[in-house]
């Protein structure tokens, strides 16, 4: 049994935390050999997190790092030695494993490690003298002093170099509930590796700090590839639909399994958001069925649970610019000009004029620590299937086939998708 980790992309959206959700579930049913985790590796944005609160489902919870731990390679002992055994008592649990270092405890409390050192010395010491070993100590009475214990969630790394420069055999790890298992020398000799599998993303650049020491163990997205070499055949399902959720659910009737109600919700949830209730152009025939289908199990009609759904994602002038901005933003560069394109769903554009400013100032903030030498940000009304373009001062806007509307705006009717719409204009007018 082992954990894989399944998560979604940095500055976790929707569709992403949703189809590692539905994902874990089905692996679960599939493959009851492992325990498959959904998580995300950044943090919610209070729109997000209120619609997935929504759901009544747990959340994936954070996952800061995938760098192996302490805890992936301590152990635990299955006997109790306890530190007024004799020494005799403790003799038989060297003859199977001969560990380094045993743990031993005061009656039910963990007391310390008894190391092989702690018991040669002892031998070593009464020989010398001519002994001949009659009386037999107490192991707590041959136990030496303590060496200071670790966390569980110390990096591995970390924990070999120290070990390493110790003179220890062992140390004690301990996490948030005291006592949790010990490591020796020994558990350092091969750095283990985590399992992952990736939804909604395939470069590692977007993935969880710490993939490159991780093991991918399979791939579910609808982004272009740009994938990281494997030791091992994975499973890749990589299609050009709307959503990684639509992709899921097929990945359910391809296994002969229909998802429950509320992961048939969750995926729902996932699917209307990245398609923008299937209005964008993004959104496939297949990505409608699977909609559909998905409202049906779940019990929902699936308009109105699309419109309630944005009704909860909060209007750019209740946010935080910086982080609005942010949340959804991606680097491009085209002939030598480096370029940043966020995008923000609202449902309504009448306040604009609010919050223009404001954002505008910010948007030419992140241009500037991104280094980058046009920013530009496409705020999409979902539900009159608009949007309008701030961009900061830069000579190619000229070149945009776009009505200006004001100080660095313009109006995009119709125009829904960064990527099928929006960027083509965008890499043309860089090249003109
Ligand atoms: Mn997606």
């Amino acid at each position: 049994m082992s954990d894989i980790y399944i998560t979604g992309h940095k500055n976790p959206d929707l569709d992403s935390v949703c189809s590692a959700y539905g994902y874990a579930v089905l692996m679960n049913l599939q493959d009851p050999e492992n325990n498959y985790i959904p998580v995300r590796c950044g943090h919610l944005s209070s729109s997000v997190r209120k619609i997935l609160e929504s759901l009544d489902i747990d959340i994936p919870e954070y996952k800061r790092d995938i760098y192996p731990k302490v805890r992936d390679v301590m152990m635990h002992s299955d006997r109790k030695i306890d530190a007024n055994d004799l020494l005799t008592d403790a003799a038989a649990h060297y003859s199977d494993k001969t560990p380094s270092a045993l743990p031993v405890y005061d009656k039910d409390t963990f007391y310390g490690l008894l190391a092989v050192d702690d018991i040669a010395r002892w031998t070593m010491h009464e020989l010398a003298k001519g002994s001949m070993i009659t009386s037999i100590p107490k192991v707590r009475d041959i136990m030496s002093e303590q060496g200071t214990p670790i966390d569980a969630g110390e990096l591995f790394e970390d924990a070999r170099n120290l070990l390493q420069q110790s003179k220890k055999r062992g140390l004690a790890v301990y996490d948030e509930n005291g006592y949790a298992g010990y490591v020796t020398r020994r558990c350092f000799l091969k750095c283990p590796k985590n399992k992952v599998i990736l939804v909604d993303h395939n470069e590692s650049r977007q993935s969880i700090r710490g993939i490159e020491t991780a093991e991918i163990v399979g791939i579910v997205d609808h982004h272009r590839l740009d994938a990281v070499r494997t030791a091992q055949p994975i499973f890749i399902d990589a299609e050009p639909l709307g959503s990684t959720c639509t992709i899921v659910y097929q990945l359910y009737l391809r296994n002969n399994r229909t998802p429950d109600p509320v992961t048939a919700k969750v995926l729902l949830t996932g699917l209307i958001s990245d398609t923008l209730i299937l209005k964008s152009p993004t959104a496939t025939g297949v990505d409608a069925v699977a909609a559909h289908v998905l409202a049906s199990i779940a019990g929902v009609d699936m308009e109105k649970f699309g419109l309630e759904m944005f009704s909860k994602v909060e209007g750019l002038g209740e946010l935080d610019p910086e982080s609005a901005i942010s949340s959804d933003f991606k680097s491009y560069k085209e002939k030598g000009v480096s370029i940043g394109i966020g995008q923000c769903e609202v449902t309504q554009l009448n306040d604009l004029n609010d919050y223009a400013d404001t954002y505008a100032s910010c948007l030419e903030t992140v241009r500037t620590k991104n280094g980058l030498d046009w920013a530009v940000l496409m705020i999409t009304d979902v539900i009159h299937e608009c949007s309008v373009l701030m961009c900061t001062d830069y000579k190619a806007v000229r070149y945009l086939p776009y009505k200006q509307i004001g100080k660095g705006l313009f109006d995009m009717p119709g125009v829904m998708s960064r990527k099928k719409q929006l960027l083509p204009e965008i890499l043309h007018a860089v090249g003109e």
